[in-house]
């Protein structure tokens, strides 16, 4: 299980981040040859088999990966700092969405509003104990509520991905309530 977390992360890294750093291209859709993956993770003296990447990617806590259909590609499902096109279509978004972050950042977010920083994307939570969650990554969590319908009406367009994470360009602060 150590090494299923080492290799999550480390696939993490590679396919949202730092595709170069083991040799890996990603095409526009974000998608790497399995192969290629699999010798960059026995490169790395990490478990190069298929059958072990089935697994990390089918047991991962969040479903951060896909295999295309075929199983000859795979990529992460959100989170990228590279130049990706994820494909994801517009989708009308729940009432509300949540966002978890910390005290320290409130000022700034109740500013600026909700910024996409290194990412692509805001992303947005469904729920408050997800949102708590992605919060507590960096301490004590404070849940922001998005009035995602307003945001919608007001012209915003979400995606949401497979494993259930909302995306959004920004959200101004007009849009944000601390619950
Ligand atoms: C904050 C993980 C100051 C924002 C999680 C957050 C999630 C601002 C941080 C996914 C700001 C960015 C995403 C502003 C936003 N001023 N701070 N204007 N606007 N922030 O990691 O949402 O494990 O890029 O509140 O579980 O924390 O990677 O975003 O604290 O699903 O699969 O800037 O990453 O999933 O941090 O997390 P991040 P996030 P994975």
């Amino acid at each position: 299980m150590a090494d299923h977390v080492c290799i999550s992360k480390t696939l993490s890294r590679w396919l949202r981040h730092r595709p170069q750093s083991a040799g890996l291209k990603l095409d526009a859709q974000g998608w790497a040859e399995v192969d290629a993956v699999l010798a960059a993770l026995a490169a790395a003296q990490l478990p190069g088999d298929f059958a072990t990447l089935l697994d990390v990617v089918d047991q991962n806590d969040k479903q951060r990966f896909e295999f295309s259909s075929d199983l000859a590609q795979i990529r992460a499902r959100q989170g990228h700092s590279v130049r990706v096109e994820l494909g994801l279509a517009p989708t009308p978004p729940p009432a509300v969405l949540y966002h978890g972050t910390i005290e320290a950042f409130l000022e700034a977010i109740m500013a600026q509003g909700l910024k996409r920083m290194r990412r692509h994307h805001v992303h947005l939570s469904p729920d408050i104990e997800t949102a708590r969650r992605v919060g507590q990554r960096r301490g004590h969590a404070v849940i922001l509520e998005i009035d995602a319908a307003a945001m919608q009406a007001d012209g915003h367009v979400f995606c949401v991905t497979a494993n259930k994470v909302w995306l959004t360009d920004s959200v101004p602060p007009r849009f944000l309530k601390r619950l």
